[in-house]
């Protein structure tokens, strides 16, 4: 189904189930929750994107470590991405959000057929939607998806942190924590429930791993260099040398991105968040500063629970 209009999907988005999530309504569309601001994208995007062979498309749930790699695959695809000269890095002067800009967020958000012949291939996409909601010639295309995943309590404590630095930027008490963590164990979270989106991407990945590079933020914290050289493979962009590597990792690195100028005031045009609450802590095993014994045995279990049998763990 091709659609002009937005009407459509708000009057799809009505007809579907609705839970509150803090101070925002969630939608429950194809068996995943959607905030209502990014829904009509996702549906639009779903309907009417057209995805090219050349195309990257980075996936991940929210907090997963997504703009580390929204900065690493820009550097990666750009030919001078792992050049010494720095003065040109795109990184610069763009936060990493508009280097791979997100379908439902952003192309899809205001207009639901964009017009999108002026971009350069390869093009670059992002988007926190579940494998089965992709757009249908992303799956069939021979396009390359690229999913980051993340230990489900730092995932959580990561979004509870996200969360509570919006409202607190209006002044607002944050989220209960006990609440925050409930709902996110029942799976009502933005792009959740968590455990079933990982598992849609890390089913395909070892079905098709030409077609969908599953990665982990724990992964990349352990072994960086070993992680993006895979990776860079992966999108037909193998690095020479060592030194080309160390080049990307520094360009994207935390501790840089957070400290440069378009970061630290910038605002995302598209969704009116300031560019600093994307840099945080950036560290494994945040959950420690959070959880009680109870609160962790409770989500490791759930984890176990979920991930049995498919291959999948997060070695708690
Ligand atoms: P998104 O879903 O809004 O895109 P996402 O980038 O997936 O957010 O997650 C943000 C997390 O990635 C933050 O983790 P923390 O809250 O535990 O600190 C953020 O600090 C971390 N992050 C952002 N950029 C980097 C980077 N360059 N290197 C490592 N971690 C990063």
């Amino acid at each position: 189904m091709e659609c002009g209009d937005f009407s459509t999907f708000y009057t799809l988005m009505g007809q579907l189930p609705k839970v509150k999530w803090f101070r925002s309504d969630l939608y429950n569309w194809e068996g995943f929750w959607h905030l209502g601001h990014h829904l009509p994208g996702a549906m639009a995007a779903k309907s009417n994107f057209q995805a090219k062979d050349d195309d990257v498309f980075l996936t991940s749930s929210i907090k997963t470590g997504t703009t580390w790699l929204k900065a690493i695959i820009p550097t990666i695809m750009n030919p001078k991405g792992r050049k010494d000269d720095d003065s040109d890095d795109p990184l610069l002067k763009h936060h990493p959000n508009e280097l791979m800009p997100s379908l439902e967020l952003g192309f899809y958000k205001a207009n639901p057929n964009p017009d999108l012949s002026h971009m350069p291939s390869p093009r670059l996409f992002r988007t926190h939607v579940p494998y089965t909601s992709l757009p249908e010639s992303v799956k069939t295309s021979a396009c390359k998806i690229v999913y980051i995943t993340r230990d489900p309590k730092d995932t959580f404590v990561s979004s509870w942190h996200f969360l509570n630095a919006l409202i607190g930027d209006r002044g607002k008490d944050p989220w209960p924590f006990k609440d925050a963590y409930e709902s996110f164990c029942n799976g009502v979270h933005a792009a959740g429930p968590f455990h079933d989106h990982v598992l849609g991407y890390w089913r395909e990945s070892i079905k098709r791993p030409e077609k969908i590079y599953f990665m982990r933020y724990e992964d990349m914290k352990k072994d960086p260099m070993g992680e993006v050289k895979k990776l860079a493979c992966f999108l037909g962009r193998p690095f020479e040398k060592e030194e080309e590597v160390q080049k990307v990792l520094w360009r994207c690195s935390l501790d840089r991105l957070k400290n440069l100028e378009v970061n630290q005031h910038g605002i995302d045009p598209w969704l009116g968040v300031e560019n600093k609450h994307y840099f945080r802590r950036g560290i494994v095993g945040d959950w420690k500063n959070h959880f009680t014994d109870e609160m962790k045995g409770k989500l490791d279990q759930l984890t176990a629970m979920k991930f049995e049998g498919s291959g999948l763990d997060f070695g708690y």
